[in-house]
């Protein structure tokens, strides 16, 4: 346990009904009391236990009314509910004493600055969980699933941290674990006594074993983030194509909303725009983009530049091409360029309210070479086509159920994949009847690496930076 007490504001910044300024360590209920006027004078009635004669006044996990006392003047700051948990029964595993003061900006740092004065230091950003996970509260995947609640912005996202919360993850992998060192100590046993347990139809077993319990589960996990990592973090989609072809109209269209200007002279967006939308349960950060052409203009090259660079990161790219008028060689090359991005496409025909004639003779084929949806972004013909296809590009048609879903984040994905490497190791060297030394180093190395994903095995500097990306006060 850390020897020093910390102490942060745990609710966002601004006004509001309820502020809580956390305390966590040896002495947060001494700081706290220093600060406290209980409203009845008195301690806790007689049922209290270990509690009051190590803490006279308070039991753990109780409410208390009073007010926060400046110590200096004897001035009354606010009107507080105080609770206190007493070690090992709280969120970090020490004592936490929670104030439940009003929420003003002003106030609430003025009684933090109060618990600094008493001695507490001011907490890092996640220095509670990490806290949590050190003191062997949660592992690290279930503390990284704290933040993700906290962070989530769709439905599914806040389903899939909820089951990684439970444990989901972190009993998946300590399962694959278990049969590691089961597996290794058959390994140790046979450099112990010899032949007897390493014969070949031995290494056949655990061949087959390490097969079946640990690389299927391990592929399947990397699976599970590719194609399920939508349901975490949502998908890029980018709106693509040339000037004045509707873009902005769509992208209104499909965010229900007035966000981009729209007009009839070409070269009207020159900025990326994002926005964060629902299509069909899908969370999306769609992004419109400035009409891609050559242009004199310094700031409308810029706006291209921007729209490039965006392009080969999305995960799906909508492009428009304007049925109102013939395609030209710039549309075609165009059109050429962004797939050769190797991004996933569909290729979007709009206006189709105004089409003219020619339009489909110059087509020159395109129309085939992707998944095609016709549309009017201005009148709204065929958007539900467009939602269904999108949804249908990125899903198998239907959004599963979250809540049933492990979802490795991008953190498990890369440390499952270097098991996996090891753990192939190990199959080959089982195959090839190489020397157990061998085999019983990458087992070892398999184990090491999966216990990076729940903790067991950690670096200081990775879980310093995991948990520096948790917002303060958590
Ligand atoms: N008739 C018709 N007009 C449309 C449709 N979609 C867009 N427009 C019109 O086409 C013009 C250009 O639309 P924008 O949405 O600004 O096009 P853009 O691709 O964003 O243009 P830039 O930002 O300049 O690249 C506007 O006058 C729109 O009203 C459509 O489906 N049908
Ligand atoms: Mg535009």
């Amino acid at each position: 346990m850390t020897a020093s007490t910390i102490a942060a504001i745990a609710t966002p910044p601004g006004s509001g009904g309820i502020g809580i300024i956390k305390i966590s360590g040896k002495r947060s209920l001494e700081i706290a009391a220093a600060l406290f006027r209980k409203s009845k004078a008195g301690g806790p009635a007689q049922s209290a236990k270990n509690d009051v004669v190590k803490n006279p006044g308070f039991l753990s996990h109780r409410l208390y009314h009073g007010h926060i006392v400046d110590p200096r003047n004897g001035n009354v700051v606010d009107e507080v509910l105080l609770s206190w948990m007493r070690a090992p029964h709280s969120y970090t595993g020490e004592d936490v004493v929670e104030i439940n003061s009003h929420s003003g900006t002003l106030l609430m740092q003025h009684v933090l600055n109060l618990v600094l004065q008493q001695g507490a230091e001011l907490a890092g950003p996640g220095e509670f969980s990490k806290r949590a996970f050190l003191n062997g509260r949660m592992d690290l995947t279930r503390a990284e699933a704290v933040n993700d609640l906290i962070c989530a912005e769709s439905a599914s996202a806040l389903k899939i941290a909820a089951a990684q919360l439970s444990g989901k993850l972190g009993e998946r992998i300590q399962r694959m674990r278990s049969v590691l060192i089961s597996l290794l100590s058959d390994v140790y046993a046979s450099l112990d006594f010899g032949d007897e347990i390493e014969g070949p139809e031995n290494r056949t077993a655990a061949a087959a074993r390490l097969q079946a319990e640990v690389l299927n589960p391990l592929a399947k996990l990397v699976q599970d983030h590719h194609e399920l990592g939508y349901l975490r973090s949502g998908i890029d989609i980018v709106i693509a194509g040339a000037p004045n072809v509707g873009k902005s109209t769509l992208m209104n269209r499909l965010a229900g909303g007035d966000r981009c200007i729209v007009s009839a002279q070409p070269g009207t967006t020159r900025d990326v725009i994002e926005q964060r939308i629902m299509i069909k349960g899908l969370s999306v950060r769609l992004s419109d983009t400035a009409g891609l052409h050559e242009s004199s203009d310094p700031v409308e090259t810029i706006g291209v530049a921007k729209a490039w660079q965006k392009i080969p990161g999305a995960d799906l790219v909508l492009i428009l091409i304007d049925a109102s008028r013939e395609l030209n060689d710039w549309d075609v090359r165009l059109f050429e360029r962004i797939t050769a991005c190797g991004v996933r496409a569909l290729l979007v025909v709009n206006k189709i309210d105004i089409e003219t004639p020619p339009f489909r003779k110059s087509l020159r084929g395109l129309e085939n070479s992707l998944p095609r949806v016709e549309i009017s972004a201005r009148n709204g013909q065929h958007i539900e086509l467009l939602e269904e296809e999108i949804v249908g590009q990125v899903t198998d048609g239907r959004i599963p159920d979250a809540s049933q879903k492990i979802v490795p984040g991008l953190r498990h994905k890369h440390i499952l994949e270097k098991t996996r490497g090891a753990c192939q190791d190990a199959l080959r060297g089982m195959q090839n009847q190489e020397w157990t030394e061998i085999i019983a180093a990458d087992l070892e190395a398999a184990l090491r690496n999966l216990g990076e994903i729940t903790g067991e095995h950690y670096n200081e500097e990775a879980i310093d930076a995991l948990f520096s990306r948790f917002c303060i006060g958590k």
